[in-house]
Formats: structure tokens, C-alpha cells, sequence
């Protein structure tokens, strides 16, 4: 089973970084990515196999005894009330499929052989992925990074050439601080020296990957990811409409499927919907969500349910969905206070992680809103959502630069699939080489 949170997504560090951009030849890549397609449609038809076994026991099985209820409370969602029929539905909409060798196939495959990956250890999940990062960054790459590219590989930067590069980071939301550091990066060194095309776009890569990476240094976790045998909370912040929910859903799904016993929490108790919405994602997911529909629930006793019910069921994994709708700083920091208080009284055994959930097509007047919650919650880093739906991905960098805070998942899409743990290297081989 494939660890999400731990898979391996960028290249090992080179003991000195790498002039020449690739090692291996196109026409390697090509059947690199053929044994990768061969793999996996075999594994797929062994999977098929396999699940037909397993359906023809379960049916004799359960022709031999009646299922047990098990007794549980009554806002938790079970996957055992699924009718079958469901419980099929539900697995096709989130079974991988198997992609197609296409354009895209081929460049996700570059990409992971690039980390260093096998081509027989690559699943359909990781393909899929991929291709998703790529088109999901189309928008930032055609408005603003194909210019970018051209002009960083055309020669020595002239000056007319530093104002457009400045422009063009700009435009797509860098932001002041960092398209400044970029650039004095980019004057030091092809200013006199006139790098060839690949290496001068491989030097920028490495500029950004290493802004992206920067706040790492500085956090305890460099790797982003639940431990096992153990209760991990983590909770959603961010102002209304930033995708908390819907990353609380897919999160709880990547959590599922790396292997994690996984809880939501439905603390976001400001409006009734918000509850509806959470379990929706909860039946998606197939992950109990632990609520109170009564009227102007305490988040904080939605919280302190949600423990109790992880650790009477030995979860792995409680996410906690907050409300956006909180009127100022002060309501915000009460309220993020109180249910920190409630976690470190009812479960001081866990790892608490706080998130905040970002949507990139705010662009820099997302960073404000960073700000703020940044100061009233110990924020572990940010999701950032909804890349698929502008050009101003370079936001990301924006974050990372100014605010000091890692990017721990990336969301490029409404479905259940789109979002994934970020990685530096991916994401900027989807921006420059996509
Ligand atoms: N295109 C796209 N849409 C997204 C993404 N993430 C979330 N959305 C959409 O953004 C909208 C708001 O998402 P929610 O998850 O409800 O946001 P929220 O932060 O929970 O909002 P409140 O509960 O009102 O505070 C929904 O329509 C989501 O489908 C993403 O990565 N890409
Ligand atoms: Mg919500």
C-alpha cells in the first residue's frame, strides 16, 4: 500500500547540484514510461482478479451468518450501512483508472524517473496525480511561465530582459520579496555568463525549489505525516470558502487510502449546511464524522466528541473542520484557543497539527488573511486550494517566502482525487516543464 504522506517526490540531493538538466535521453524516458504502462495495467488485472475472489467469499460468508451492528453513535456515518450497491458506486468513483500512455503519461513518468523512482514501483495513483498537477498548473504556466522560460534561456539577461522576467513574476502573484530575491539570483549569475538554455532554466528551478523548500529548514517536521499506532489531530483553519471542508474530505481519503484509521470532526457548527456538507465527504470518504446537529453546537464539544470516539476506536488520524465565518482576529483567536485547550486537556497523548487552508486565486490578498491566522494559531503550514482555477500559482512561492510557512498539500481540483502532499520538485517541473 502506498504511503501518500511519505512517498518519496523529489530527486536525492546531489552532492553538488547538477549542471546538465537531464541524464537520460527522451527516447529513455519513452520506454521508461512503456514499462511503467505495462506494469500497471498488469497490476490492475491482478487487482480485478483478486476483488472477484474476494466478492464470491464475502457472498458465501455471508449467506453463513447475519452482520453484526456494531453500536455506535448516531452521527457516525459507518461504512457497514452502505448497501452493496453503494459500496460499489463509491469504489468506482475513487478506483484509480488506468491512464492512458499519452502525452501527460510520458511526462509524469519523466518526472518520477527523474526522483529516482523505478518504473516498476510506479502506480496508476501516482500517474494520475501527476497529470493532474500538469493540468491543473496549465493556467500559470501558459499566461506567465512559458514567457518566463524563453527569456530566462535566451542568453545574458539584459536589463530589458530583468524588467519582464520582474513582470511576468509578478503577474503571476511571486510577490515583491520574492521576485526580488529571484532576480538579484538570476542578474549574479547570467548576467556575464551565457549559460546554455537548459542549464539557465535548471538554475532557475533550483532558485525556486529552494525558496519553496526554505521554511523547511526551520520546522520540526520536515515530512508532513500521521504517525502510525498513534492519535494525530489535525485541524482545518481558514477564512470561508478557502476549501476547508472539501480538503477535510480529501484529506480523510489519502488518509484511507496510505493505510491510516481515519475520523472527521464537524466542528464548523456556525451553520447547519456546513454539517450536511462534512458528512457528504464523510460517506465519500468512508470515514465516521463525528457531529452535533443542534443548533449553535460549541465547536469545542464537537471536538471533544470527536477525541473520545478516536481514542475509544484507536484512530490514527481525527481531522477537525472549523468555521470560516469568524468575524475578527479576536473571535478567531478565542475560538482556535479553546479547542487547543480542550486537545491538551482530553488527548495530551497526540500530535496536534493546525493547517490553514489557502485559496491560491485570492492571490496576495490571500497572504493578509495568512497573516492574521499565522498569528493567532501555531500553524504546522498551509494547504493551498483551487490552483487549477488561476494563474496565479506563484503565490506558492509568495507563502513560502514571506510568510515562512511550508506547503504541506496542494489541491488542483473539486474531486475527492486532487488533492496530495506538496512537493517542491513536482511542482515546479509542472510549472517550467510541463
Ligand atoms: N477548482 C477547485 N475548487 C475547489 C478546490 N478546493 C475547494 N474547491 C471549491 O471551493 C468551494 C468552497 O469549498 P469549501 O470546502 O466548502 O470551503 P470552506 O473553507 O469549507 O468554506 P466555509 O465552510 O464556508 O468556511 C467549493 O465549491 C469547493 O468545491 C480546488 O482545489 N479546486
Ligand atoms: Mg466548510
Amino acid at each position: 500500500m502506498l504511503n501518500w504522506f511519505r512517498r518519496k517526490s523529489k530527486p536525492e540531493e546531489p552532492e553538488t547540484p547538477p549542471i546538465v538538466e537531464e541524464t537520460v535521453s527522451s527516447p529513455d524516458y519513452l520506454d521508461w514510461a512503456k514499462t511503467a504502462f505495462q506494469n500497471i495495467q498488469q497490476r490492475k488485472a491482478q487487482e480485478q482478479q483478486q476483488e472477484e475472489v474476494a466478492e464470491t467469499s464475502e457472498q458465501e460468508e455471508q449467506l453463513q451468518e447475519q452482520p453484526q451492528e456494531e453500536v455506535v453513535q448516531e452521527t457516525i456515518a459507518q461504512p457497514s450501512w452502505l448497501e452493496k450497491s453503494d459500496r460499489l458506486e463509491q469504489l468506482q468513483e475513487i478506483a484509480p483508472e488506468t491512464p492512458a500512455l499519452d502525452e501527460d503519461f510520458v511526462w509524469s513518468a519523466k518526472v518520477l524517473a527523474q526522483s529516482g523512482r523505478k518504473a516498476e514501483d510506479v502506480s496508476a495513483e501516482e500517474i494520475q496525480w501527476l497529470k493532474k498537477l500538469r493540468q491543473g498548473l496549465d493556467k500559470t504556466r501558459r499566461n506567465v511561465v512559458n514567457q518566463l522560460k524563453s527569456i530566462v534561456g535566451a542568453g545574458p539577461l539584459n536589463k530589458e530582459a530583468v524588467l519582464e522576467i520582474e513582470s511576468l513574476l509578478l503577474q503571476a502573484d511571486v510577490g515583491i520579496e520574492a521576485t526580488d530575491e529571484i532576480i538579484k539570483a538570476l542578474e549574479n549569475r547570467l548576467k556575464e555568463e551565457a549559460l546554455p538554455p537548459d542549464q539557465a532554466i535548471a538554475y532557475l528551478k533550483e532558485i525556486l525549489c529552494e525558496i519553496l523548500d526554505r521554511p523547511l529548514k526551520d520546522s520540526n517536521n520536515q515530512e508532513f505525516f500521521p504517525q502510525k499506532n498513534q492519535l494525530n489531530i489535525w485541524l482545518m483553519t481558514g477564512v470561508n470558502g478557502a476549501g476547508k471542508t472539501t480538503t477535510v474530505g480529501k484529506l480523510a481519503h489519502l488518509a484511507n487510502q496510505s493505510g491510516y484509521s481515519c475520523m472527521i470532526a464537524a466542528a464548523d457548527t456556525f451553520r447547519a449546511a456546513a454539517v450536511e456538507q462534512v458528512k457528504v465527504w464523510g460517506e465519500r470518504s468512508q470515514t465516521p464524522v463525528i457531529s452535533n446537529s443542534s443548533k449553535n453546537a460549541d465547536p469545542a464539544a464537537v471536538v471533544f466528541d470527536g477525541i473520545v470516539a478516536a481514542q475509544s476506536r484507536s484512530i490514527e488520524l481525527l481531522i477537525v473542520d472549523t468555521a470560516g465565518r469568524l468575524q475578527n482576529k479576536k473571535n478567531l483567536m478565542d475560538e482556535l484557543a479553546k479547542i487547543r485547550r480542550i486537545l491538551d486537556k482530553k488527548a495530551p497523548e497526540a500530535l496536534v497539527e493546525s493547517l490553514l487552508v489557502l485559496d491560491a486565486t485570492l492571490g496576495q490578498n490571500g497572504l493578509s488573511q495568512a497573516k492574521i491566522f499565522s498569528e493567532a494559531a501555531q500553524l504546522s503550514g498551509v494547504v493551498l486550494t483551487k490552483l487549477d482555477g488561476t494563474a496565479k500559482g506563484g503565490i506558492a512561492l509568495a507563502i513560502a517566502q514571506q510568510l515562512n510557512l511550508p506547503i504541506r498539500f496542494i489541491g488542483v481540483g473539486e474531486g475527492i482525487e486532487d488533492l496530495r502532499p506538496f512537493s517542491s520538485y513536482e511542482f515546479i517541473e509542472a510549472l517550467l516543464n510541463g
